[in-house]
């Protein structure tokens, strides 16, 4: 593991087994990252996708990667084409698996080449409610999560709903990394509050990075 608990940034902040806060650690990369995520909205525009039960998120959602997440009527799944263009998702940048592959190692997950990253865009009062990423078929790989832009809370229980959540905020550049044991943790964000960053105005950005078709 990275020497990361000498309290310069970036620094590892232990979330919960399998899981950590690397604090700081995409500042750096931040604006080369959303002016990548602009090139793959203009190929993939943000959406606000239709859950099964009919609800209409708030969170607007894109992809990159050879498998994108997405969720209609039907139900939720990994699609290797955007339903809407008909088009491939664009490719994940090189900057963005650069980034990945180094967090993940921070935490000792060793080489994660992951094959899908969902892009979320906060809104004001946007939010995600209590939930775990589970729609993949290899559950060996971690989940990687990029903030970027807006400060927001997000929540981190355990394996069950009702499990007491822990609430830690998100700040620009930080990264968690959860997998092994936490790996089905539910999750969340709580609304975003109106606020402003410099790079993102009152939006915030979220990058997920997961390792969603099995495996070899
Ligand atoms: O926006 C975040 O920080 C969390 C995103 C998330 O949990 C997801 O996309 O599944
Ligand atoms: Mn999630």
């Amino acid at each position: 593991m990275l020497d990361l608990f000498n309290g310069e940034a970036p620094w590892l902040e232990p979330l919960a087994p399998g899981a950590g806060i690397l604090r700081r650690f995409a500042f750096a990369d931040a604006p080369t990252l959303l002016e990548q995520i602009d090139e793959i909205a203009r190929r993939a525009p943000f959406r606000h996708m239709v859950t099964p039960g009919g609800y209409t998120m708030s969170v607007a959602m894109t992809n990159c990667g050879a498998l994108g997440w997405t969720t209609d009527a039907g139900g939720y799944r990994y699609a290797p084409v955007d339903p809407l263009t008909g088009a491939p998702w664009p490719a994940i940048p090189a900057s963005f698996l650069a980034l990945c592959h180094r967090a993940a190692q921070a935490l000792d997950y060793g080489d994660f080449h992951p094959d899908a990253c969902l892009i979320n865009r906060y809104e004001t009062g946007a939010r995600l409610s209590l939930h775990q990423d589970k729609d993949e078929s290899d559950l060996r790989a971690p989940i990687v999560s990029v903030s970027l832009g807006v400060a927001a809370v997000f929540q981190f229980g355990g394996l069950r709903r009702s499990d007491p959540l822990r609430r830690v905020l998100l700040e620009h550049g930080d990264v968690v990394v959860w997998g092994g044991p936490s790996r089905l943790f539910y999750h969340g964000i709580l609304p975003l509050k109106p606020l402003s960053h410099p790079l993102t105005g009152t939006l915030r950005y979220n990058l997920t990075f997961r390792q969603a078709a099995k495996a070899n």
